[in-house]
């Protein structure tokens, strides 16, 4: 089978697990927040490629923890994410009008209640993990701290902020620079899908190491993928890799992290097939 279609049927877990969770919720919004619910609801369903969940399933099922188990934490993750791009495009950030080739939760809903649903989001993720793992509370804590490291100010938020100062003028123009950013910024949260299943699994530190070295470098990858597909040379992004280690280096960077990667996960065995085909797929968003 193809990997694209491999994907699609964790894909179809992860929509079926998030519709779920999201009538819950829908069901505990009061009438008068109406719009909050439908602007959350918005942002949650418009075509994301899900990676981060499908990511933590594929963990899941290369290491023998259960779907179950792993559901919550994959749609806490996916509604952190989904938080930081509604406030990602926000006026005070990058002031986008499309995302996802729709317009931005903003311009539906208004800046406001697209700065609400971001918080909701935020804080329904931690809350959803509190009530997952409420029979394992040791786990659950530790999920809490993980993603709160991944996801605050020793993570992605510190990333934004990076980033930010380099669209007010600061330059990045070493090869550690922007490695540092992109490692915050995107690659925290990546990282987290997989080592929350770690965590989960309760697996020794061999597994551990192994995850973390695979999860980092597929992190790496994710960007310098998006990077060299999103590049214009015309504009470039300033904190792009392309911009500061050059378009042939950023290639080249993806080809090595990307085995390194691969290479991570041998102590896994045949079982990490799909986590190796998920790289070999990240390398071909390059083009
Ligand atoms: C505003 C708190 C705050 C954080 C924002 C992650 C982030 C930090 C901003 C997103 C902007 C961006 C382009 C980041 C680079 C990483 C990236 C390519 C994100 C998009 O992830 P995909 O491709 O998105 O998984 P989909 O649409 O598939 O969900």
């Amino acid at each position: 089978m193809s990997f694209d279609i491999e994907f699609q049927k964790r894909r179809q877990l992860v929509e079926d697990y998030l519709s779920q969770v999201n009538l819950n919720l829908k069901s505990k919004v009061p009438g008068g927040a109406k719009a909050l619910a439908d602007s959350m609801e918005y942002s949650l369903f418009t075509g994301g490629k899900r990676f981060r969940p499908v990511l933590s399933l594929l963990t899941a099922e290369a290491t023998n923890v259960g779907y179950d188990r792993v559901l919550p934490w994959a749609a806490a993750i996916e509604m952190i994410h989904t938080y930081s791009l509604i406030h990602d495009d926000l006026p005070c950030m990058d002031d986008d009008d499309q995302r996802r080739g729709r317009p931005t939760n903003h311009r539906v809903y208004g800046e406001a209640t697209a700065l609400l649903a971001g918080d909701a989001l935020l804080t329904q993720a931690f809350l959803h993990l509190g009530k997952s793992y409420v029979d394992v509370p040791y786990i659950g804590l530790e999920l809490i701290s993980l993603l709160g490291e991944a996801a605050g100010a020793a993570g992605m938020i510190s990333g934004q902020m990076l980033d930010l100062a380099t669209v007010e003028g600061a330059r990045i123009e070493s090869h550690q620079q922007v490695e540092n950013l992109h490692r915050l910024k995107t690659g925290a949260l990546i990282s987290a899908s997989v080592m929350g299943v770690a965590v989960i699994g309760r697996f020794p530190l061999p597994i551990k190491d192994a995850l973390s070295r695979y999860s980092e470098n597929l992190g790496l990858a994710f960007q310098l993928a998006d990077d060299l597909h999103d590049y214009n040379p015309e504009n470039p992004e300033k904190s792009g890799y392309p911009f500061v280690i050059g378009l042939k280096e950023t290639q080249d960077m993806l080809r090595v992290v990307s085995e390194t990667a691969i290479d991570a996960l041998r102590p896994l065995g045949d079982k990490a097939k799909l986590l190796v085909d998920l790289v070999r797929y990240n390398q071909s968003r390059e083009l």
